[in-house]
C-alpha cells in the first residue's frame, strides 16, 4: 500500500495517523499544530515556526543526536538544582507537548507559565485550560504583574512569582530577544530550538537542538534518573557541559550530516 492509502485525506484524531508511516512524527506534529490553531491555542504564525523547525529536523535526521541527549541531561540537572524553575509555554508548545510539559514540571518541581508573543486574554485562557485538561494543577502567566526589563513587546509580561523571580527558565520554540533579556536578568536559560543559529540557543546556558516532541520526554527521563543524585553530582553534570561544543555538533550534523 502506498503512503497515500494509509493516511486519510482529513485526519480528525491523531490516532488515525499510522505509527509505522515513514513521516509519522512530522504528520503528528503538523496535526497537533493545526488542531492548536483550530482551538485558538496556537497562533497562525505558529505554522510558519513549525515549518521552519521541521526543515531543520529533516536535516538533523529526525533523531536526538548525542550532543542533544547530553544537553537534555544537563537541563534536567539544572532544573533539579534550581530554587525556582519555570517552564515557559507558548502556543506551539501547548499544542505539541501539553502532557509532556506537565510531566517534566512534576519530575523537576518546576512551575508552568504561559508567555505569548501574540498575547490576548482569550489565548492565555485557552492555553491555561488546555494545560489543566492535561493534568496541570497550577498555571502561571495569567497575572502578568511584572515586566522583563528592556523588552517592548508582549513577551515582557510575566508573573512576579513566576518567570520574573525564577532562577532557571526553559524557553522553547522562540527565536527572539526575550532570551537575551532573561540572560541579562541573570537567569539560567535552557532553550529548545531546532535551529542552532537562532538567537535564543546562541545565548542559552543550555542549548538543546532537538525536536521538542523528543526533547521534553527525554528531559523527564533524565530528571527521574537523576532524582536520587546528590547536589555535588548534579553540579558536576552541569559544570562538565560545553555549550559551544553542543551548538557546533548540531550545526555539523545539519550542514554535513556528520
Ligand atoms: O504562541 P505565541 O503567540 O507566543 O507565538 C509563538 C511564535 C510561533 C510566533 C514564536 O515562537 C515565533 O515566532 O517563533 P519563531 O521566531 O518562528 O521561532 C521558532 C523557533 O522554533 C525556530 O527557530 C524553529 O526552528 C524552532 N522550532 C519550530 N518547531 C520546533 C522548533 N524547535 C524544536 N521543536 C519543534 N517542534
Amino acid at each position: 500500500m502506498s503512503d497515500y492509502d494509509t493516511v486519510s485525506a482529513e485526519v480528525e484524531h491523531e490516532e488515525e495517523i499510522p505509527e509505522d508511516h515513514p513521516r509519522y512524527q512530522d504528520l503528528l506534529t503538523r496535526h497537533r499544530i493545526e488542531n492548536g490553531v483550530e482551538k485558538g491555542i496556537t497562533h497562525l504564525q505558529g505554522m510558519h515556526a513549525e515549518g521552519r523547525g521541521s526543515a531543520f529536523d529533516y536535516l538533523l535526521g529526525e533523531e536526538t543526536i548525542p550532543s542533544a541527549d547530553e544537553a537534555e541531561r544537563v537541563a534536567a540537572a539544572h532544573l533539579l538544582l534550581a530554587d525556582q524553575p519555570v517552564l515557559s509555554i507558548n502556543g506551539n508548545v501547548a499544542a505539541l507537548v501539553p502532557s509532556e510539559m506537565v510531566d517534566l514540571a512534576d519530575a523537576t518541581g518546576a512551575d508552568l507559565e504561559v508567555n505569548l508573543f501574540n498575547r490576548t486574554p482569550e489565548r492565555i485562557e485557552a492555553i491555561a485550560s488546555h494545560l489543566r485538561e492535561h493534568g496541570a494543577e497550577d498555571v502561571k502567566g495569567l497575572e502578568a504583574d511584572a515586566r522583563i526589563p528592556r523588552l517592548d513587546h508582549q513577551r515582557a509580561k510575566v508573573d512576579a512569582d513566576g518567570i520574573y523571580d525564577a532562577d532557571v527558565v526553559v524557553v522553547p520554540l522562540e527565536d527572539g530577544d526575550r532570551a537575551e533579556a532573561l540572560e541579562e536578568m541573570g537567569k539560567t536559560e535552557i532553550v529548545i530550538d531546532l535551529n542552532p543559529l537562532s538567537r535564543s540557543p546562541q545565548v542559552a546556558d543550555v542549548p538543546i537542538v532537538d525536536n521538542i516532541i523528543r526533547a521534553v520526554p527525554n528531559m523527564t527521563d533524565h530528571a527521574r534518573d537523576l532524582a536520587d543524585a546528590g547536589e555535588a553530582d548534579l553540579e558536576t553534570v552541569v559544570e562538565e557541559f560545553d555549550r559551544e561544543a553542543a551548538l557546533e555538533a548540531a550545526e555539523e550534523r545539519i550542514r554535513n550530516g556528520l
